[in-house]
């Protein structure tokens, strides 16, 4: 795995043709990144005291307390500060005309400037909207809305008024929607009228009135009217517009000191069992993650105009789009449409428009662009381009390679960067001006990161001397200012899932390679997730919409291979009679988990089956599944012993082995 590596390209080096990077060689990044792990509490004083502003000052005594093993970490706990004045009053009064986010909407050609003087204003305004309808500091709030400056609006409203937002994906269904707003006990929905997205409508206000039909906590609906459509359903009693409450509202709302262990925000995420979990993050230590790892990592400096093409929905658009950006002054980018709208040009042609210095997007539309060819973005200069970076899954170096050569022409640093919901802030990567890079490896450890390889049998770290690549799951071994504190209405299972797995480690819940070089290479999901275009998803939050519909007695779903999506899930279900056109049966259960979760989970296939296999123990045996799923074993193999063995591993526990023939065949036949 020791591929030869990419080194900076000179150009970023160059003083005369970019800034120079923040860290420009191995050796500055090894001193700080050694000092970071080897004195945390040193490092991340300093970094707190010089990079934001405090209302009142944290001890220098208790910079940080608390460990993995007792689950109970907490960062400056005692100072205060406000999110929202970190992110827009101190560069408004610096300079409140300069542009704090370019709204690029749907429609190519429609693009909106605004000024850190307008944000200002504009989340003044809606804070003081959502006090006059009763939030106050501690209440959860859930904002469902599309990739509109409102969105943002919305959340930093929260953060200057303490309340704790809950942004849920505008691509979830009525029922997600639902059980993250019953499960927060939010108060207030923020959403929209309609979304745009690659010219299509998504009828959010619609979806969102489903969801609230069960959800009685909340007793009021702020309606941001993006398309103005006269049939969109309104509530008298419960809805009020988002345009007609602002325009009464003063400008300016003082922002409510925060402790730094106050929840900033939480969002949904899937774990390997349950439903989703609310995942809660705090105050100073996020902040201060999303501060420091996107000044260095995308190597920040005045005046940069910085893209990641995420939405607000993800944790990627909290961290990148909102408060890592803002919280540095520079020109963040909200982009509503695709990237393939309304054509495969459309990222490039907003890159040259705004003279884009940073691009961050996933691997799953780098592979898509990637296969439409080269001439839509050969037809674009891209010269103000500095970074590109990855996020979501594993980048696969083919695709890596392509957007190295085609898109940054050899002239731009590429960073592949690893980090979760859960760490709040990127945690492994290359930094722009000093990684040698290579195709698939997010590389090296961010400041502050100390990682282990583990022995998932054991729990014992893997020795590792450099001589050879070792693997394991990765875990880490210190505590970070920005790593998730809880999960909302529930520490036990917090602790459970990422705390109890490898006593004194966090568990990632990923398997990871450490290579010859130290190089780390992130494999994917050791448990039960499956990561679609990086969206993240549960085989047991599928499994449990698929077991509501009426015909499906039982179901198991797993992750197999994809070359778009990276991974794509299958589906197995035995039903609760016999039904002569499993078609359509398989068609009325892929709907289910559309509906259930939302379009991005819908399963590749279907797979209707007389039984899964099971051990005589009752246990599923996923690894059957996901082999037959992917193909791997053919109707050829079943004849043969040691094909099935070589192919299965030992199958001698299956409670009625004949399963295995029955399902490759009917594996065949859904194609
Ligand atoms: C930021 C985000 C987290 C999971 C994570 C891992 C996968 C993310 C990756 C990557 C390989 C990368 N993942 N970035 N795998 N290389 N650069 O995606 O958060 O939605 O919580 O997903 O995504 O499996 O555990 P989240």
């Amino acid at each position: 795995m020791s591929v030869p590596a990419h080194p900076v390209p000179a150009r970023l080096l160059d003083a005369t043709q970019c800034p120079t990077p923040h860290v420009s060689s191995m050796e500055q990044y090894k001193e700080m990144h050694e000092e970071s792990v080897k004195n945390p509490v040193g490092f991340w004083r300093k970094m707190a005291k010089s990079n934001l502003d405090w209302i009142s000052p944290f001890s220098d005594e208790t910079v940080t307390q608390g460990s993995f093993s007792e689950g109970d970490i907490a960062w400056f706990p005692q100072g205060t500060l406000n999110v929202a004045y970190n992110c827009i009053d101190r560069h408004a009064a610096k300079d409140p005309n300069s542009v704090a986010m370019i709204f690029e909407a749907d429609e190519p050609g429609n693009h909106e400037k605004i000024t850190y003087g307008t944000l200002l204003r504009e989340v003044c305004r809606f804070a003081n909207v959502l006090k006059k309808h009763g939030v106050r500091k501690g209440d959860t709030v859930a904002i469902y809305m599309p990739m509109v400056p409102e969105a943002a609006y919305a959340m930093l409203a929260c953060a200057r008024i303490g309340a704790v937002h809950s942004v849920v994906f505008a691509g979830f269904s009525a029922d997600a929607l639902r059980d993250r707003m019953v499960d927060a006990q939010c108060k207030i929905l923020i959403t929209a009228d309609q979304g745009l997205r690659g010219g299509k409508v998504v009828h959010l206000k619609k979806i969102a009135d489903e969801a609230l039909a069960q959800s009685p906590s909340v007793e009021r609906v702020i309606l941001f009217q993006r398309t103005g459509d006269e049939k969109v359903p309104f509530n008298a009693t419960r809805d009020v517009w988002w345009h007609e409450e602002c325009i009464t509202q003063r400008p300016y709302c003082p922002c409510e000191p925060m402790n730094a262990e106050d929840p900033l925000f939480m969002l949904y995420t899937s774990g390997s069992t349950g439903k989703p979990k609310g995942v809660v993050h705090t105050t100073a230590g996020y902040l201060l993650g999303a501060y420091t790892s996107t000044k260095y990592i995308f190597d920040l400096h005045p005046g940069d105009i910085y893209g990641c093409m995420a939405d607000v929905g993800w944790i990627t658009g909290h961290s990148y789009i909102v408060y890592g950006p803002l919280a540095n002054g520079v020109t963040t980018v909200l982009f509503e449409s695709t990237p393939t709208y309304p054509d495969a040009s459309r990222f490039w042609q907003v890159v040259d428009t705004h003279k884009l210095t940073q691009l961050y997007t996933a691997p799953t539309a780098i592979r898509a662009l990637r296969r439409l060819g080269d001439a839509f973005v050969e037809k674009h200069s891209l010269e103000s381009l500095r970074v590109l970076g990855s996020v979501g899954e594993p980048i696969n170096p083919e695709a890596w390679d392509w957007y190295n050569t085609v898109v940054g022409r050899g002239r731009c640093a590429v960073v592949d960067t690893y980090w979760q919901t859960e760490t709040g802030s990127i945690i492994v990567t290359p930094l722009p001006g000093c990684t040698p890079t290579k195709p698939g490896a997010a590389t090296l450890p961010f400041f502050g990161v100390d990682l282990a390889i583990l022995d998932a049998n054991t729990g014992k770290e893997v020795p590792y001397d450099g001589s050879e690549e070792i693997t394991g799951v990765l875990a880490l071994r210190q505590t970070i200012p920005s790593i998730a504190r809880t999960v909302y209405g529930d520490h036990n299972r917090y602790l459970d899932t990422y705390m109890r797995p490898y006593k004194g480690f966090y568990f990632t819940g990923d398997g990871a390679a450490r290579d010859t070089d130290g190089y780390y290479w992130i494999k994917g999901r050791v448990d039960d997730v499956i990561n679609v275009s990086g969206h993240r998803m549960s085989t047991a939050e599928i499994e449990s919409a698929l077991i509501t519909h009426p015909a499906c007695a039982e179901s198991a779903a797993v992750g197999i291979a994809d070359d778009l999506t990276g991974q794509a899930v299958v589906c197995f279900c035995t039903l609760k009679s016999h039904h002569a056109d499993e078609a359509s049966v398989a068609a009325a259960l892929r709907f289910q988990v559309r509906t259930q979760i939302g379009p991005f989970a819908a399963p590749k296939a279907i797979v209707i089956v007389n039984d899964l296999p099971k051990t005589r123990s009752g246990k599923i045996m996923r690894r059957i599944l996901r082999k037959a799923a992917g193909g791997e074993v053919t109707l050829e193999d079943i004849e043969d012993d040691d094909a099935i063995r070589a192919k299965l591993g030992d199958i001698s526990t299956l409670a009625d082995p004949s399963i295995v023939k029955h399902i490759v065949e009917k594996v065949k036949k859904a194609g």
